[in-house]
Formats: C-alpha cells, structure tokens, sequence
C-alpha cells in the first residue's frame, strides 16, 4: 500500500462559522453504523453550535483499505490508514474515536490515552468490567495530563431525555419510585441471520444485554440521578445455533457452509433497586417482533411522572400530580423550543430533531469538555458502572435471578 496521505489539514471552508477556531482533529476507527452516525456528528456540530474548536474529520481507519477509502469518500474523511497502530502514531491526530466491536475497545483506548490523545469510545465501554476498570484508571491519570475520555451513550443526548433530566433534577416529579425501561429491537427474529460478531461473546462481550441493556443502564441511571444498588435478571438465548456468515451481512448474506453456536444472550429482563430505594424493571431484547428501535422509559415520582418514546424522539409526555384532579393528566410537551437542551442552535419551534443529532450534540458537549478541559459526561468511570451493572445482570442470571448487589 501506498504511503497513507498525509492528513492535508482541510481549511476550514470560507464562512466556516468556527474558521479562526483550533482545529480538533479526528482520527475514527470503525467505518459500519457507528462510524456513519459518528461522521455525521464530526461534519455537523462545528456548523450548527459556535464550538471553541473546530472539529477536522482527518483520518479514517479501518482493516479492509478499499471500503475504508469508500468510506472517507461517503462519510468526509481526509485520509485513510489501515492499522489503528499508525493512526493513533500520526502526530496529527488529536482525538481518537473508537467506533469498533467492543473487543478492540480496551486496547485501541489504552493505547490512544497513553499517546496522548482525547478518546471518544463507543458504549459498551468494554467487554468485561476488568477490561473497564484498567479504561477507567487509564482515563483519570490521562485527565490529569488534560487529555479527556468520553463514552457514548447518545440517547443522554436527544433534546427530550436531557429535558427530562433537567425536570428530575429541578424536583418536578418528587421522589422518585419507578423507572421502567425497555428495548425493543427483533433483527434476530428470523433463525437464518447469520452468526455475526454482536453473536459472539468473543467479540461483542454479550448479546442484547451489552448492546441495549448498556444503553437502558445508563440512560436509567442518567435520568434518577441515581446509581443501582443491585439486580435481579433472566436471560435467554432463543436460536442456539446460527448459519456461518459468508460474505455480504444480515439476511442477504450468502451463508458460508456450516453453522455455529450463539454464545451471548438474546434477551435479557431484569428488576433493580437504586440506592435512594427506588424500584426500575428493564427489558433488552431481539426478539420482540415487529419493534425495530424501540425504546421507552417512564419515571413515577411522588409529585408526578415522566415518559419518553424514542419513536417520537421530540416529545416528552409529562404528569404533574400536583395540579388540580379535574384537569391532571399527562400532557405532551413538543420539545423544539430554544429553551430546550440543544434546540437553540436548530430549527424554529416545531421542527423536530431525529436520531442522528443525537451524534452532533455528543460531539458539541465533547468539544466543551476538551476546551473547558473537564472530565465530560458520560465519563469512563460512568461507563465503567454500567459494566458492573451489566456483570451483576449476568451473574444473578447465572443464579436464577438471586439478587446481586452491583459492585462499587
Ligand atoms: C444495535 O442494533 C444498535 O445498533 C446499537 O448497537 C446502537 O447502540 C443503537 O443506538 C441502535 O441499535
């Protein structure tokens, strides 16, 4: 292969709104759905919000060099190396972006923050708490050197779950009792899907837990304002056997010959108590047919109640049990007001946002944390709990459902 292009530093286009600003420039391992949603996030942000740095999309990285430059051409990358090892080496990349299966993300990360690089690292954060735990103290010593380490959980960052953060936080529903979470995707449905990586604990760490249950964790625990003290959990892998990907991916693929078995959970439902004495339920699951990203969540405090649907991303259902009984209820608040967390950069009021700005704003809050030199949020430390949460999972499942304090 020929020498990798030097990342020319793409000038920041006239009328830049972020031209005299520092570039921050980007190196991204991964090239799949993170990868997309991520360059959709580096391309748009520093257009969108007045940000301190001026995001630079210049090298992607991926194994495979021919889909890696299609890539760079799809999604507006620079230049393209081929090994992380020489991405991470370039002294023209200040941030690291992991968008990879969760195996590789303890490694690359390690290796990012030793280096002296910003790491932004897709959730989960890692595979196994160990592995998590050595992100973790890798990430406070590399804070100390100014360098910052972000975990994405994006669906902190849709303008209606950070409003209802905002409202729990202000009081507005009182204690709170219930957080009831579930989601709900049916990909594996159909027992010919292929024995992809998310199908291999090797490789994805677990099945739907690591993948869904990670997402419902955090975003539970975002919105309390409270951590789980401990769990109680069932989980089962329906299809045990699975065809041998050949080439192509999902249904379409053209199966190698054989078959091979499914080491992770396909589903995965358990209860937990928070620290405060708060009750949630979970559910994480491939198989719930017919529901393709379905994500729902629903707080009942003593003064009210709140709940989100991720299939109608802009709105934020609200119960005030503090207002009248003949006019009480839940009321839907169109979160598109410039009041409401991001909306001030977008569209005028009843514009609505969609999954993918859920990205820019995980870039927007990054850039400020690396600007403002603060830990960001979700921190590793934060990812690092939903680790032990997800291992608390599994090992009360492994104990038919004992409950299983969650590790400090
Ligand atoms: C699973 O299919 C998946 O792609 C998750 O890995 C993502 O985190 C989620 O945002 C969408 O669904």
């Amino acid at each position: 292969m020929e020498e990798p292009q030097r990342s020319t530093e793409p000038a920041a286009p006239a009328g830049d709104p972020a031209e005299d600003k520092p570039p921050l420039r980007v190196g991204m391992v991964g090239y799949a759905f993170m990868g997309a949603a991520h360059s959709q996030g580096w391309r748009t942000a520093g257009r969108v919000f007045g940000l301190p740095l001026r995001p630079v999309q210049a090298v992607i990285c991926g194994r495979d060099e021919a889909a890696a430059r299609a890539a760079a051409g799809r999604h507006g990358w620079a230049a393209v190396e081929t090994d992380w090892r020489a991405l991470i080496a370039r002294d023209d990349i200040d941030l690291v972006d992991i968008c990879t299966p969760g195996d590789s993300h303890a490694e690359i990360a390690l290796a990012a923050l030793a280096a002296g690089k910003h790491v932004l690292c897709e959730k989960p954060l890692a595979n196994t708490v160990a592995e998590a735990e050595t992100m973790t103290a890798a990430a406070e010593e590399a804070q100390a050197r100014g360098r910052v380490a972000m975990v994405g959980f994006n669906y902190r960052r849709v303008p209606a779950t950070a409003l209802a953060r905002r409202l729990v936080a202000d009081g507005r529903i009182g204690t709170l009792r219930h957080v009831r979470v579930t989601y709900l995707q049916d990909w594996l449905v159909d027992p010919r899907f292929p024995l992809t990586w998310r199908l291999r604990r090797e490789r994805a760490g677990s099945g739907s837990l690591g993948d869904l249950g990670a997402h419902i964790v955090d975003l539970a625990q975002y919105l309390a304002g409270e951590r789980l003290a401990g769990v109680s959990a069932l989980t089962e892998t329906f299809v045990r056997e699975r065809p041998l990907p050949g080439a192509g991916s999902g249904l379409t693929a053209t199966p190698a010959a054989g078959t091979g078995k499914v080491t992770v959970d396909d589903a995965a439902l358990f209860t937990g108590r928070f620290t405060s004495g708060a009750l949630a339920s979970f559910e994480a699951t491939r198989y719930a047919t017919g529901r393709k990203n379905a994500l729902c969540v629903e707080l009942n405090g003593e003064r009210g109640s709140l709940s989100f649907d991720l299939e109608r991303l802009n709105e934020l259902w609200f119960h005030d049990a503090t207002e009248p009984g003949a006019v009480a209820g839940f009321r839907r608040i169109l979160v598109t007001e410039p009041e409401h967390p991001y909306l001030a950069a977008w569209w005028p009021p009843g514009h609505g946002l969609g999954y993918e700005h859920t990205f820019v704003h995980q870039v927007r809050d990054l850039v400020h944390a690396i600007a403002e030199g603060r830990r960001p949020e979700p921190s590793f430390a934060d990812g690092l709990q939903v680790q032990r949460v997800l291992a608390a999972v599994e090992e009360s499942a492994e104990k038919n459902s004992v409950y299983t304090s969650v590790a400090d």
